[in-house]
């Protein structure tokens, strides 16, 4: 790409250390497909202080900027948004991503920095807008009313949302922008991960996509389209050689909402990107009913090193309520397939504080815990994410209560279960790790990890906390370590970089 400043700079704001955001880089495609020049600008507060984020708008001066928002992370879009405002009042700003997708509407409410807003996948919608807005004359009614998902006020002062665009063909879509991430960032990342002493496989953020859509329709998961599309298998490997030739990437993960939904498609996969000699992570989305050990080789010999589950709870009551495709009492069952496999590193996935959840779907899931064989457990504190299916019901029977998104965090409760508050799920989310951990295997492997002392000091603090407060920064747990080893090696290694926001070639 030449100097010339961007017609359209995407960003996204976020508090931990940089990934390499896959949704954008196929927005990057998409864009200059257009003919719109592009760059992907990520907004990570300790790397790009507001002050430089200023002076840094005030060199580029871009007429258009996106902004990809996760609800966890809409304060500090808000904050990054307001520094637009301040020093570039004319630029054009659209919001787009998993929160705007999610809130719709209500996005450009709390997001008031921001001129338009764009609800679900934007491949097509984005240039549209893009080239309307480019014209430099007022954007016309008939134009904007044709953008999939584009959100439009009425005359009567409502939102409306046009329709979503979910296109058929994903190949027709891509390849993403690979060259507008920044690889040389995240590799350095990657090697200092193996300095400060955590495995490179934490760094795991390049993501790659087969398909979009699930058939499944849990509650807690914001699944807009149960028809799902796929790349074809020949499309997936390309991009993997090609990540693998000019990036010197060695692994990735698969994005997919449901990578194993169809297992002929996933054996057809496995059986393309096996020669390719590359590791790769299934960190999300596995059809728990379609993995068994047949597919699991094959997913074993394509390079997998690392399978997570999402067994979610111990209680088929809760998972029943969660709509999850599964029971508690087949997780064994799938988890000795896959082991048979030959599988070596298994993360189980689990919730905690989904509304309705009682003390006696905790203690059966803490029994869970202490019997399942797998080698780590990750719990997520269920959050009310704006747009699932379980908030939408919560809101309807007056049961949610008034969030602000401007403060919801995925690391802290946000709300009671109804039967069980917010205080004593920080305490089961310490006793969903003791539970695991206490086993002597694990408490063996978790120390390897960790450290004694460090384990020893962080329970004893976050118990306290979580007694005094009722609610702390649980996930920090196991998190903080890994960040603060980023921040310094960072800070350390940044001198012989050029400033992080420089985008010269
Ligand atoms: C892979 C994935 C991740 C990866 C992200 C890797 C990366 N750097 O891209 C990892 C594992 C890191 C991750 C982490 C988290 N994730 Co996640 N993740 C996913 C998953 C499964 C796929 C995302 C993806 O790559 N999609 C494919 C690309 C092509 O889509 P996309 O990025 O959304 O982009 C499209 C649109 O959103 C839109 N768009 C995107 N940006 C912009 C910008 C503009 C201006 C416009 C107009 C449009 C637009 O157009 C894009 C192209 O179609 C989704 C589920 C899903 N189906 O989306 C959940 C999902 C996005 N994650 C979710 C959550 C909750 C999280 C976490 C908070 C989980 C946690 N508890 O820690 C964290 C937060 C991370 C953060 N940055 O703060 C929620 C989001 C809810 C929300 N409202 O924010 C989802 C929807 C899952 C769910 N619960 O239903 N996640
Ligand atoms: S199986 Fe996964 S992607 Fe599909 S609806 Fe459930 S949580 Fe969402």
């Amino acid at each position: 790409m030449g100097k010339s400043p961007a017609k359209v700079v995407l960003c996204v704001p976020y508090e931990y250390p940089p990934g390499l955001d896959l949704g954008l880089a196929y927005l990057g495609t998409s864009l200059r497909r257009a003919g719109i020049e592009v760059k992907i600008l990520e907004l990570v507060p300790w790397l790009l202080p507001f002050d430089k984020f200023a002076e840094w708008l005030n060199r580029e001066r871009p007429p258009v900027l996106g902004f990809k928002v996760w609800t966890n992370a809409v304060r500090l879009a808000r904050s990054y948004l307001k520094v637009i405002r301040e020093v570039l009042p004319k630029s054009v700003v659209i919001i787009g991503g998993p929160h705007v997708t999610g809130a719709r509407a209500s996005a450009l409410e709390h997001l008031e920095f921001a001129d338009y807003a764009i609800a679900g996948e934007a491949e097509r919608a984005l240039p549209m807008l893009v080239s309307e807005l480019l014209r430099g004359r007022p954007a016309r009614k008939s134009v904007l009313a044709k953008i999939p998902g584009l959100v439009l006020q009425g005359r009567d002062g409502n939102f409306h949302v046009n329709t979503l665009d979910f296109p058929e063909d994903l190949d027709s879509i891509g390849p993403p922008a690979w060259d507008l991430l920044d690889f040389e960032q995240y590799l350095e990342m990657e090697q200092r991960a193996g300095k400060n002493g955590f495995s490179t496989a934490e760094l795991n953020w390049l993501h790659i996509q087969a398909v979009r859509g699930c058939p499944n329709h849990c509650t807690y998961c914001m699944n807009l389209n149960q028809k799902p599309r796929w790349h074809s298998t020949e499309f997936v490997a390309r991009q993997v050689e090609l990540l693998k030739q000019k990036y010197g990437i060695r692994r990735f993960c698969f994005a997919d909402d449901n990578l194993t939904a169809d297992r002929n498609y996933a054996m057809a996969l496995f059986d393309k990107i096996k020669s390719l000699d590359m590791k790769w992570d299934a960190s999300v989305g596995l059809d728990l009913r379609t993995l068994d050990t047949e597919l699991v080789k094959s997913m074993l010999e394509s390079g997998c090193t690392r399978i997570s589950l999402g067994v979610e709870s111990g209680s088929d009551r809760l998972l029943k309520r969660m709509a999850r495709p599964h029971r508690a009492r087949d997780m064994s069952k799938t988890i000795k397939a896959i082991r048979r496999a030959g599988a070596g590193d298994i993360t189980a996935l689990m919730m905690l504080g989904f509304p309705g959840e009682t003390d006696r779907d905790v203690l059966d899931t803490i029994s869970l815990l202490r019997q399942m064989d797998v080698d780590d457990i990750w719990v997520n504190l269920f959050t009310p994410y704006p747009g699932i299916p379980i908030t939408r019901k919560l809101a309807l029977n007056h049961k949610l209560p008034n969030l602000d998104y401007r403060n919801l965090s995925h690391e802290s409760v946000s709300m009671g279960t109804g039967h069980i508050p917010g205080w004593r799920l920080e305490l089961y989310y310490i006793a969903y790790y003791a539970a695991f951990y206490s086993r002597p295997s694990r408490l063996f492997k978790l120390i390897q990890k960790q450290g004694v002392f460090e384990i020893t000091m962080k329970s004893a603090v976050l118990a306290a906390h979580a007694l005094v407060f009722g609610k702390g920064p649980t996930r920090d747990l196991f998190r903080s370590k890994r960040i603060a080893a980023l921040r310094k090696g960072y800070n350390n290694n940044n001198k012989r970089r050029r400033n992080a926001v420089d985008f010269d070639d």
